[in-house]
């Protein structure tokens, strides 16, 4: 089961999933700070306020992660946190809270993967129309710039956004995530439209100003169609069913990858979409299609499809009694030998596993440890997969375990716990699971105990 040499084993996390300080040294509020303050939006009104207080307590948590063996991790920059009005003013205490933590992580031989934007908007510039607004494309450049000023002579992995399906999708079309919005599909396409944008320049702009050679991508929902079965009709109507899209919402691949990647909207979006779709002016297309580095994509989940006789494709009929995570997302190991071969396949990239894992009952058992047994056999079922695809042929650069620590998941609060060592957010105490003692030894022996 041995995975390429060099392969990046890694974990990863967001800033308003486990920072908290969401007050502090000069940060000016997100979009979610925000949308908690709200009684009712958030599962029991919890809120990201403390969080994991990752905030002051990241020195201990690179060292947990040190422990594990992470080659690399995964962070998002809070962009308030260090441009507090969204653009014009720096924070220079938020700043230096990021170059602390990279510096940690270097010494700890943890290479930094960086997510620019993962959701916590500045609410400043939500006041200007937010991703409504043409101008956030110039908005997210001018800030993809300090941060790369900053942090380039010791980052250059970055990564623009994270999952636009679901900043879009959840919180401008169905409101259940910040802002919460409830907009019209036309509008939800034309924020799409300007989030494409700001990818494209704020690519553009880490090429033209990082300190040395950066190798970019997006991290991207991926929306898994896996084949009934080794059949080529069902196969080639599982690639079908992946790549098109049949619903007015963003659950999707192709309308976000298309444009970026091949520098031009999907056809069948564009008809299903036509009294929608945003103004496109000239020029855009071109922007938002910036050489990538690898394709990012997130994968959870998958759905099995097969062939249906009109050279079509159809989903197989649920089975009773699934095996689900604790968000209530089907366990299907092979959307990560599927996902990969797929995307690959048409992108031509190269894949990085940006985030899988999954969502358990954890506690703390009375022994004092955090058994987490599911989540072992979750793991090691998706990451055998994923070696398949390697050995079909497709280039994966590496993995990003969901998530280092449980965090805060959004409109479920605290309710769920994704991460590999466990918080008791009472009292910050941080305990490694028994996934962590177990993904330490995968990434030792790079595989092999698979
Ligand atoms: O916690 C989230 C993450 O922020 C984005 N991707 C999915 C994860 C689990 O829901």
């Amino acid at each position: 089961m041995s995975f390429p040499a060099n392969f990046i084993w890694g974990a990863g996390a967001s800033s308003y999933q486990i920072e908290g300080g969401a007050q502090e040294d000069g940060k000016g509020p997100s979009i979610w700070d925000i949308m908690c303050r709200q009684p009712g939006n958030i599962w029991s009104d919890d809120t990201g306020n403390i969080a994991c207080d990752h905030y002051h307590k990241y020195e201990e948590d690179v060292r947990l992660m040190g422990r594990i063996g992470l080659k690399a991790y995964r962070l998002s920059i809070s962009w308030p946190r260090v441009i507090p009005g969204g653009t014009g003013k720096v924070n220079d205490k938020g700043l230096e809270f990021y170059d602390r933590l990279i510096d940690s992580l270097l010494k700890n031989n943890i290479e930094p993967w960086v997510t620019l934007f993962h959701w916590d908007y500045p609410y400043a510039l939500y006041c200007r129309g937010g991703w409504l607004n043409r101008d956030s494309a110039d908005w997210f450049a001018e800030y993809t710039q300090v941060m790369v000023d900053k942090l380039s002579d010791r980052v250059s992995h970055w990564i623009t956004q994270n999952e636009p399906q679901c900043f879009l999708g959840l919180g401008h079309q169905t409101g259940e995530h910040a802002p919460g919005l409830k907009l019209g599909f036309p509008d939800v396409l034309l924020a799409a439209h300007h989030s494409l944008l700001a990818h494209g320049k704020s690519v553009q702009v880490i090429r033209s100003h990082a300190k040395s050679r950066p190798l970019v991508g997006i991290a991207h929902v991926g929306v898994v169609k896996m084949s009934s079965g080794d059949q080529l009709d069902d196969r080639e109507a599982a690639r079908k069913s992946m790549f098109s899209i049949t619903a007015r919402n963003c659950w999707n691949n192709t309308w976000f990858a298309d444009p970026i990647i091949f520098g031009q909207y999907p056809e069948d979006g564009i008809q299903l979409f036509e009294k929608d779709l945003p103004r496109i002016t000239d020029g855009d297309m071109t922007t938002i299609c910036q050489p990538l580095d690898f394709y990012g994509a997130n994968i959870y989940t998958g759905q099995i499809i097969r062939a249906s006789n009109n050279d079509s494709f159809e989903s197989e009929t649920q089975l009773v009694g699934p095996a689900l995570t604790a968000m209530e997302w089907e366990v299907s190991p092979e959307a990560l030998y599927w996902g990969p071969r797929f995307l690959y396949e048409r992108y031509g990239l190269p894949i990085v596993i940006t985030e899988n894992g999954m969502a358990n009952c954890d506690w703390i058992h009375a022994d004092g440890k955090a058994h987490d047994p599911q989540r072992i056999d979750f793991l090691s079922r998706y990451l055998r997969e994923y070696k398949r695809a390697i050995d079909a042929g497709v280039p994966c650069m590496g993995y990003f375990l969901w998530s280092i620590m449980d965090n805060f998941e959004w409109a479920q609060g605290y309710k769920q716990r994704f991460g590999i060592i466990y918080i008791d957010y009472a009292t910050g105490r941080r305990t490694m699971k028994d996934s962590a003692y177990w993904y330490h030894n995968v990434i030792k022996s790079n595989g092999e105990i698979l």
